[in-house]
Protein backbone atom coordinates (compact mmCIF):
# COMPACT_ATOMS: atom_id res chain seq x y z
CA UNK A 1 0.00 0.00 0.00
CA UNK A 2 1.08 3.07 -0.82
CA UNK A 3 1.09 5.39 2.09
CA UNK A 4 1.46 2.90 5.00
CA UNK A 5 4.52 1.31 6.17
CA UNK A 6 4.02 -2.76 7.12
CA UNK A 7 6.18 -4.14 9.65
CA UNK A 8 6.45 -7.93 9.97
CA UNK A 9 7.74 -9.82 13.08
CA UNK A 10 7.00 -12.68 14.93
CA UNK A 11 5.85 -12.85 17.99
CA UNK A 12 7.46 -13.78 21.47
CA UNK A 13 10.74 -13.06 21.90
CA UNK A 14 11.35 -10.67 19.08
CA UNK A 15 7.99 -8.87 19.28
CA UNK A 16 8.71 -8.09 23.08
CA UNK A 17 12.17 -7.21 22.64
CA UNK A 18 10.80 -5.06 19.49
CA UNK A 19 8.51 -3.09 21.37
CA UNK A 20 11.34 -0.65 23.49
CA UNK A 21 12.45 0.39 20.03
CA UNK A 22 9.21 0.84 18.33
CA UNK A 23 8.18 2.71 21.08
CA UNK A 24 11.03 5.06 21.10
CA UNK A 25 10.28 5.55 17.53
CA UNK A 26 6.94 7.06 18.51
CA UNK A 27 5.45 3.22 17.45
CA UNK A 28 2.89 1.78 19.72
CA UNK A 29 0.71 -1.42 18.48
CA UNK A 30 -2.96 -1.12 19.90
CA UNK A 31 -3.02 -5.02 20.38
CA UNK A 32 -1.01 -7.69 22.17
CA UNK A 33 -0.41 -10.38 19.88
CA UNK A 34 0.12 -12.70 22.77
CA UNK A 35 -3.84 -12.03 23.81
CA UNK A 36 -5.29 -10.82 20.38
CA UNK A 37 -5.78 -13.90 17.81
CA UNK A 38 -5.34 -10.78 14.26
CA UNK A 39 -2.67 -11.34 12.85
CA UNK A 40 -2.34 -7.44 10.97
CA UNK A 41 -1.85 -5.05 14.37
CA UNK A 42 -3.24 -1.64 13.94
CA UNK A 43 -0.75 1.26 15.79
CA UNK A 44 -0.96 4.63 17.64
CA UNK A 45 0.15 5.91 14.40
CA UNK A 46 -2.23 5.70 11.56
CA UNK A 47 0.10 5.12 8.42
CA UNK A 48 1.60 2.29 10.80
CA UNK A 49 0.80 -1.32 10.88
CA UNK A 50 2.77 -4.38 12.24
CA UNK A 51 1.80 -8.25 10.95
CA UNK A 52 2.30 -11.10 12.76
CA UNK A 53 4.27 -13.75 11.14
CA UNK A 54 6.51 -17.10 11.38
CA UNK A 55 10.21 -16.35 12.44
CA UNK A 56 11.26 -18.24 9.83
CA UNK A 57 8.55 -16.35 7.54
CA UNK A 58 9.82 -13.02 7.54
CA UNK A 59 12.40 -13.08 4.59
CA UNK A 60 10.02 -14.38 2.60
CA UNK A 61 7.36 -11.56 3.53
CA UNK A 62 9.66 -9.13 2.96
CA UNK A 63 11.51 -9.91 0.06
CA UNK A 64 8.17 -10.21 -1.95
CA UNK A 65 6.69 -6.95 -1.00
CA UNK A 66 4.49 -8.77 1.69
CA UNK A 67 5.94 -5.99 4.27
CA UNK A 68 7.82 -3.03 3.57
CA UNK A 69 10.19 -4.17 6.64
CA UNK A 70 11.00 -6.67 9.00
CA UNK A 71 12.67 -7.44 12.15
CA UNK A 72 14.32 -11.29 11.70
CA UNK A 73 16.93 -13.23 13.51
CA UNK A 74 20.47 -13.63 12.06
CA UNK A 75 20.21 -17.49 12.46
CA UNK A 76 16.84 -17.07 9.76
CA UNK A 77 18.59 -14.67 7.22
CA UNK A 78 21.46 -17.04 7.23
CA UNK A 79 19.01 -19.46 5.62
CA UNK A 80 18.12 -17.33 2.59
CA UNK A 81 21.65 -16.18 1.56
CA UNK A 82 20.21 -15.07 -1.65
CA UNK A 83 17.38 -13.35 -0.46
CA UNK A 84 17.21 -9.47 -2.53
CA UNK A 85 16.85 -7.26 1.22
CA UNK A 86 18.42 -4.38 2.77
CA UNK A 87 19.73 -4.93 6.23
CA UNK A 88 20.35 -1.96 7.62
CA UNK A 89 20.21 -2.20 11.52
CA UNK A 90 21.67 -4.87 14.11
CA UNK A 91 18.78 -3.99 16.78
CA UNK A 92 21.21 -6.40 19.02
CA UNK A 93 18.07 -8.00 20.60
CA UNK A 94 16.78 -11.67 21.03
CA UNK A 95 21.16 -12.63 21.10
CA UNK A 96 21.92 -16.66 20.82
CA UNK A 97 24.63 -18.30 19.20
CA UNK A 98 24.28 -20.78 16.52
CA UNK A 99 26.16 -23.69 18.00
CA UNK A 100 26.51 -27.59 17.48
CA UNK A 101 26.08 -29.37 20.04
CA UNK A 102 26.40 -33.39 21.11
CA UNK A 103 25.67 -36.25 23.49
CA UNK A 104 27.59 -35.38 26.48
CA UNK A 105 28.70 -39.58 26.57
CA UNK A 106 28.80 -40.51 23.01
CA UNK A 107 30.02 -43.81 21.94
CA UNK A 108 32.40 -42.90 18.86
CA UNK A 109 31.21 -41.68 15.58
CA UNK A 110 31.59 -44.22 12.67
CA UNK A 111 31.14 -43.15 8.97
CA UNK A 112 29.80 -39.54 8.39
CA UNK A 113 28.42 -37.86 10.81
CA UNK A 114 24.78 -36.97 11.21
CA UNK A 115 23.15 -33.94 11.76
CA UNK A 116 20.28 -32.67 12.70
CA UNK A 117 19.06 -29.20 12.61
CA UNK A 118 16.29 -26.68 11.09
CA UNK A 119 19.66 -24.56 9.76
CA UNK A 120 20.43 -26.92 6.85
CA UNK A 121 21.91 -23.77 5.07
CA UNK A 122 23.60 -22.74 7.76
CA UNK A 123 25.08 -26.59 8.80
CA UNK A 124 26.22 -26.87 5.15
CA UNK A 125 28.48 -23.98 5.07
CA UNK A 126 30.23 -24.66 8.31
CA UNK A 127 30.83 -28.49 7.64
CA UNK A 128 31.94 -27.65 4.42
CA UNK A 129 34.30 -25.01 5.56
CA UNK A 130 35.87 -27.85 8.35
CA UNK A 131 36.13 -30.10 5.46
CA UNK A 132 33.65 -32.52 7.12
CA UNK A 133 31.44 -34.76 4.99
CA UNK A 134 27.72 -34.44 7.01
CA UNK A 135 24.45 -36.15 6.35
CA UNK A 136 22.09 -33.25 7.24
CA UNK A 137 18.95 -33.88 8.33
CA UNK A 138 16.29 -31.17 8.32
CA UNK A 139 14.50 -31.09 11.42
CA UNK A 140 11.24 -28.10 12.61
CA UNK A 141 11.85 -28.26 15.87
CA UNK A 142 13.22 -30.43 18.93
CA UNK A 143 16.20 -30.75 17.78
CA UNK A 144 17.62 -31.85 21.40
CA UNK A 145 15.73 -35.03 21.00
CA UNK A 146 17.52 -35.98 17.67
CA UNK A 147 20.95 -37.33 19.46
CA UNK A 148 19.16 -39.09 22.43
CA UNK A 149 16.74 -41.33 19.80
CA UNK A 150 20.20 -42.15 17.11
CA UNK A 151 18.50 -39.88 14.67
CA UNK A 152 21.74 -37.90 14.48
CA UNK A 153 24.96 -37.36 16.37
CA UNK A 154 25.07 -33.61 16.27
CA UNK A 155 22.63 -31.17 16.17
CA UNK A 156 23.05 -27.58 15.03
CA UNK A 157 20.60 -24.73 16.85
CA UNK A 158 20.56 -21.79 18.71
CA UNK A 159 21.44 -22.04 22.56
CA UNK A 160 21.42 -18.91 24.83
CA UNK A 161 21.32 -20.04 28.52
CA UNK A 162 22.75 -23.53 27.34
CA UNK A 163 19.87 -25.12 29.90
CA UNK A 164 17.76 -27.33 27.03
CA UNK A 165 21.28 -28.46 25.82
CA UNK A 166 21.87 -29.30 29.72
CA UNK A 167 18.22 -30.82 30.28
CA UNK A 168 19.18 -33.18 27.66
CA UNK A 169 22.51 -34.50 28.27
CA UNK A 170 23.92 -32.31 25.87
CA UNK A 171 27.05 -29.94 25.51
CA UNK A 172 27.71 -27.10 22.91
CA UNK A 173 30.40 -28.32 20.96
CA UNK A 174 31.35 -25.79 18.18
CA UNK A 175 30.32 -22.17 18.29
CA UNK A 176 29.42 -21.26 14.71
CA UNK A 177 28.02 -17.36 14.67
CA UNK A 178 27.00 -14.55 17.28
CA UNK A 179 23.27 -13.74 16.41
CA UNK A 180 21.31 -11.01 16.83
CA UNK A 181 18.30 -9.73 15.27
CA UNK A 182 18.19 -7.20 12.07
CA UNK A 183 16.28 -4.91 10.79
CA UNK A 184 15.58 -5.90 6.64
CA UNK A 185 13.82 -3.51 4.15
CA UNK A 186 12.06 -4.86 0.73
CA UNK A 187 14.31 -2.73 -1.90
CA UNK A 188 11.28 -1.78 -3.75
CA UNK A 189 9.69 0.04 -0.72
CA UNK A 190 13.18 1.72 0.21
CA UNK A 191 13.02 3.52 -3.50
CA UNK A 192 9.35 4.03 -3.64
CA UNK A 193 9.04 5.09 0.59
CA UNK A 194 12.29 6.36 0.97
CA UNK A 195 11.91 8.97 3.21
CA UNK A 196 9.07 7.71 5.40
CA UNK A 197 11.63 5.09 5.63
CA UNK A 198 15.19 6.54 6.07
CA UNK A 199 13.12 8.24 9.20
CA UNK A 200 12.07 4.56 10.90
CA UNK A 201 15.63 3.76 10.24
CA UNK A 202 17.26 6.96 12.20
CA UNK A 203 15.08 6.58 14.61
CA UNK A 204 15.57 2.49 15.17
CA UNK A 205 19.19 3.13 15.01
CA UNK A 206 19.34 5.75 17.61
CA UNK A 207 17.04 3.69 19.91
CA UNK A 208 19.42 0.68 19.59
CA UNK A 209 22.37 2.77 20.30
CA UNK A 210 20.67 4.18 23.67
CA UNK A 211 19.73 1.18 24.68
CA UNK A 212 23.46 -0.25 24.62
CA UNK A 213 24.97 2.97 26.30
CA UNK A 214 23.47 2.12 29.31
O1 LIG B 1 8.42 -20.81 16.36
P1 LIG B 1 9.00 -20.69 14.98
O2 LIG B 1 9.45 -21.97 14.40
O3 LIG B 1 8.18 -19.86 14.05
O4 LIG B 1 10.33 -19.83 15.11
P2 LIG B 1 11.30 -19.78 16.34
O5 LIG B 1 11.02 -20.85 17.32
O6 LIG B 1 12.69 -19.67 15.78
O7 LIG B 1 10.87 -18.39 16.93
P3 LIG B 1 11.28 -17.79 18.33
O8 LIG B 1 10.32 -16.68 18.56
O9 LIG B 1 11.44 -18.86 19.33
O10 LIG B 1 12.74 -17.21 18.03
C1 LIG B 1 12.89 -16.09 17.23
C2 LIG B 1 14.37 -15.73 17.16
O11 LIG B 1 14.86 -15.48 18.48
C3 LIG B 1 15.29 -16.80 16.61
O12 LIG B 1 15.28 -16.79 15.20
C4 LIG B 1 16.64 -16.38 17.21
O13 LIG B 1 17.25 -15.43 16.35
C5 LIG B 1 16.25 -15.69 18.51
N1 LIG B 1 16.58 -16.45 19.73
C6 LIG B 1 17.30 -15.98 20.77
C7 LIG B 1 16.23 -17.70 20.03
C8 LIG B 1 16.77 -18.01 21.28
N2 LIG B 1 17.43 -16.91 21.73
C9 LIG B 1 16.55 -19.32 21.87
N3 LIG B 1 17.05 -19.59 22.95
N4 LIG B 1 15.48 -18.62 19.35
C10 LIG B 1 15.26 -19.82 19.90
N5 LIG B 1 15.76 -20.21 21.12
C11 LIG B 1 15.41 -21.58 21.57
C12 LIG B 1 16.37 -22.66 21.05
O14 LIG B 1 15.96 -23.11 19.78
C13 LIG B 1 16.28 -23.77 22.09
O15 LIG B 1 15.14 -24.55 21.92
O16 LIG B 1 15.47 -21.70 22.97
C14 LIG B 1 16.10 -22.93 23.34
C15 LIG B 1 17.47 -22.71 23.89
O17 LIG B 1 17.46 -21.74 24.89
P4 LIG B 1 18.43 -21.94 26.15
O18 LIG B 1 18.30 -20.65 26.92
O19 LIG B 1 17.91 -23.11 26.90
O20 LIG B 1 19.83 -22.14 25.63
MG1 LIG C 1 9.28 -21.16 18.52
Amino acid sequence: MPNTLTLALSKGRIFKETLPLLKAAGIEPLDDPETSRKLILATNQPDVQLIIVRASDVPAYVEYGGADIGIAGKDVLLEHPNAELYEPVDLKIACCKLMTAGRENESPITGRIKVATKFVESTRRFYAQQGQQVDIIKLYGSMELAPLVGLADRIVDVVDTGNTLRANGLIPMDHIADISSRLVVNKASMKMKHARIQTFIDQIRSAVEEQNND
